[in-house]
């Protein structure tokens, strides 16, 4: 397959040379695959790519989610998870509520704790640190991958210290790695329009390099399905691969599908199958430093993430577990997988289940 004939879309010829020469794709480059109508065509590049780096591997991790909190000072237009102190829907879960869920199943062979929360105006410095000393305490070989880079920017306020001293701090409790919220879409047009108030890109940015250079691995995201143009999706691409170049740090690209219901757009209609494959095809092509590009099924649904096996994706994230901030906004998706139906759903797509933990040690492939 491929060469000259299998493209539909013929500006999809010299970006084929590319791709095959390995050389990395220009702003212009991938503002063509994302005007391009040949999906076909775009995820059969993405996949050259994917398999070159992962073969036939699909990864998996038997997680578990932990919103903590949805108070947030931010108010960002897109979300519905966040309430404003006082909210009725506002909830905090006392440190002893966070390890009823982590004991709740201590049984199950959980590798990673993924937890999140919004900007918390009061809650004090030491309920961070002793949440994840905590679950250490509780789960000691467990990973935690906890607060995004706006949360960490937002805690380093509250202690009075530097990031790199919040960071260190965090990591002597139990921190892992920060999983890759907060991003969103760094053009400055859509943060004054969506997120005002919210840690800048510079800020996010920073943030994530210094937890690089201090030996930890973060994530990446992009809030896709809003307001956004393509060119500013291929920025936000491209700046995301000039951060990596110099710290190197980050480990996966999600691509989150916008869900509208009780956000503040709720007139804007579902992410198409289309765009949900696009996205990560595309991301795969111009990401050529990031190791692993992850199709979040809790956002497209488990049906489209098994395509993006064949479309740039190499990660079908994991069980979940009791995800709020996509259910907030109306996901129909499950609010989890078991280990066989991650299974079921890779086998069929024709790949090989594996089984990693956060940082893609294999945990086991059957
Ligand atoms: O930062 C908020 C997004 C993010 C909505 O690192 C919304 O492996 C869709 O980042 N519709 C949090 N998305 C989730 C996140 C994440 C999820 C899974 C895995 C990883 C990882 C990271 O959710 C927020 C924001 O960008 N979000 N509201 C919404 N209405």
């Amino acid at each position: 397959m491929g060469g000259n004939g299998f493209f539909k879309d013929p500006d999809l010829i010299p970006l084929h040379d590319k791709v095959m020469a390995q050389e990395r794709l220009s702003f212009e480059d991938g503002l063509t695959l994302y005007r391009s109508a040949d999906l076909l065509g775009v995820g059969y590049l993405a996949n050259l790519v994917r398999e070159r780096l992962h073969g036939n591997k699909a990864y998996y991790i038997v997680n578990q989610h932990i919103n903590y909190s949805n108070v947030c000072i931010n108010g960002c237009k897109f979300c519905a998870f966040g309430k404003e102190s006082g909210d009725p829907l506002a909830y905090e879960m006392s440190l002893e509520e966070i390890f009823a869920k982590v004991r709740e199943r201590l049984a199950e062979p959980i590798s990673e704790i993924h937890i999140v929360g919004g900007l918390h105006p009061h809650l004090p410095f030491s309920y961070y640190v002793d949440m994840l000393r905590g679950i250490k305490r509780l789960r000691p070989t467990v990973h935690l991958q906890a607060f995004t880079a706006v949360e960490i920017h937002h805690l380093a306020g509250i202690a009075g210290l530097s990031i790199p001293e919040t960071l260190t701090a965090l990591q002597e409790a139990g921190l892992g790695s920060l999983p890759g919220g907060g991003a969103e879409v760094f053009s400055p047009r859509i943060r004054q329009s969506l997120c005002a108030k919210k840690l800048s890109p510079e800020g996010w940015l920073e943030v994530c390099q210094t937890a690089h250079r201090q030996g930890m691995s973060t994530n990446a995201t992009m809030l896709y399905g809003h307001q956004e143009t393509l060119e500013e999706r291929v920025d936000h691409l491209i700046k995301l691969r000039a951060a990596q170049d110099e710290t190197g740090g980050f480990l996966t690209f999600i691509p989150l599908a916008f869900h509208a219901a009780n956000t503040g757009l709720p007139h804007l209609p579902e992410t198409t199958g289309f765009d949900d494959l696009k996205n990560l095809a595309v991301a795969r092509l111009l990401l050529d430093n990031f190791p692993h590009i992850k199709a979040f099924w809790i956002m497209i649904g488990p049906k489209i993430a098994q395509l993006a096996l064949s479309f740039g994706a190499d990660d079908i994230d994991g069980t979940v577990i009791e995800e709020r901030i996509t259910h907030m906004a109306g996901a129909r998706t499950a609010q989890g997988l078991t280990r066989q139906e991650l299974h079921h759903l890779i086998r069929e797509a024709g790949r090989e289940p594996v089984e990693r933990d956060t940082l893609y040690n294999i945990m086991s492939s059957s």
